[in-house]
Parts: structure tokens; C-alpha cells; sequence
């Protein structure tokens, strides 16, 4: 599964070489082109900021029609269970193939006990579990979709990795920490 992934993303910089060299914005509005956002989640440690988790490159845009790998390199080698209305997101939702690639791994779900994050874009029906890294160590979690909608939705992680009572609060309801924006240029 992962060297179809890694093949497709491949041929497709390779057909636009501009996009490549990054002389256009991603996707220049062509409806095949396929590109790939990065990015990364940093621990409070890391970022500098106790208890607060960053996701970086938290806002990004794409084009409608095109096919969008989303790459995350998550640091966080501690997990933030799910609960309640959120247990849902242990599953990939809205991925190409129905799944997404934990290591080069093809994983459908993580289990609730092992997620530290999600990526979730209600409005566009994505989500992506994100189990938590080795100590010391990271997960690469990759998966890909396909922009079908123009508009600009939020996305955010709905594992109680912030703070509060409900682990809700601090980063996970702060902009450009657990929440952000996908916009979808039509
Ligand atoms: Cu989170």
C-alpha cells in the first residue's frame, strides 16, 4: 500500500514540475494535479509551550478536484484516548483506498487507548487517527483525498490533548495549535 502511495504522489510532481519547484501555487487550479501538505505535531516540550501540542503548517490551501496527500509526522509520545461523541474518530474516514499508512502500515482504525491525535475535516468528511509516536521517537501517518467541495473549513484534532478538566481547552481550541484551516480554492 505505501509504495502505490509514494508512486502516485511521484508521477504526479513529476507531470507538473513546476508545482515541483514550487514557481506555482500548489494545484495552479489544474483538476489532476495532486499535491502534499506536511505537517508536523510538536509537544509542549518541543514547542516551548508546556501541556500546549502544535500541529505546524496548521492552514493550508488546495484547489477543487484535486487530490490532496496529507502527511503527519507527529513527535507526541503521549496519548489522548478518545471519549464520548469523539470514539468515532478512531477510524479513517474519507481516505483514497479506505485507509491511511501508519509507518508504510495500511491501518484502517487506531484503537481509542493508542491515539494521541486526529486530523478531522468535518466539512469535507476526512479524518485521520493519529496513534501516538514512540518515546522519544515519531509516527508518519499519510493519507489522501480528493477535494470534491470549494470553501473553507476548519479542521480539528478531536482527542483531548489540550488542557482543562476535558483536555478540550489551551491548544486544542486555539487556532493554528489543534485547529486550523483547509481552504479549497474552486
Ligand atoms: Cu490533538
Amino acid at each position: 500500500m505505501k509504495s502505490t502511495l509514494v508512486k502516485v504522489a511521484t508521477v504526479a510532481l513529476a507531470a507538473a514540475p513546476a508545482l515541483a519547484l514550487g514557481l506555482a501555487p500548489s494545484g495552479a487550479g489544474a483538476a489532476t494535479s495532486h499535491v502534499t501538505e506536511s505537517m508536523r505535531i510538536l509537544t509542549g516540550h518541543m514547542d516551548g509551550k508546556s501541556g500546549w501540542p502544535k500541529i505546524t503548517n496548521s492552514s493550508w490551501t488546495v484547489h477543487k478536484g484535486e487530490t490532496v496527500t496529507v502527511k503527519i509526522t507527529s513527535y507526541d509520545d503521549g496519548t489522548a484516548p478518545l471519549t464520548g461523541q469523539y470514539m468515532k474518530y478512531d477510524a479513517v474516514k474519507g481516505a483514497k483506498g479506505g485507509h491511511e499508512t501508519v509507518n508504510g502500515k495500511a491501518t484502517t482504525s487506531v484503537s481509542d487507548i493508542n491515539v494521541a491525535h486526529t486530523f478531522t475535516v468535518v466539512g469535507l468528511g476526512f479524518n485521520m487517527p493519529i496513534p501516538v509516536a514512540p518515546t522519544g521517537g515519531h509516527v508518519t501517518v499519510v493519507a489522501t483525498f480528493v477535494a470534491k467541495k470549494a470553501g473553507t473549513f476548519t479542521w480539528h484534532c478531536f482527542a483531548p490533548c489540550g488542557s482543562g478538566s476535558t483536555g478540550m481547552t489551551g491548544a486544542m481550541s486555539t487556532m493554528g495549535w489543534m485547529t486550523g484551516k483547509v481552504k479549497v480554492v474552486g
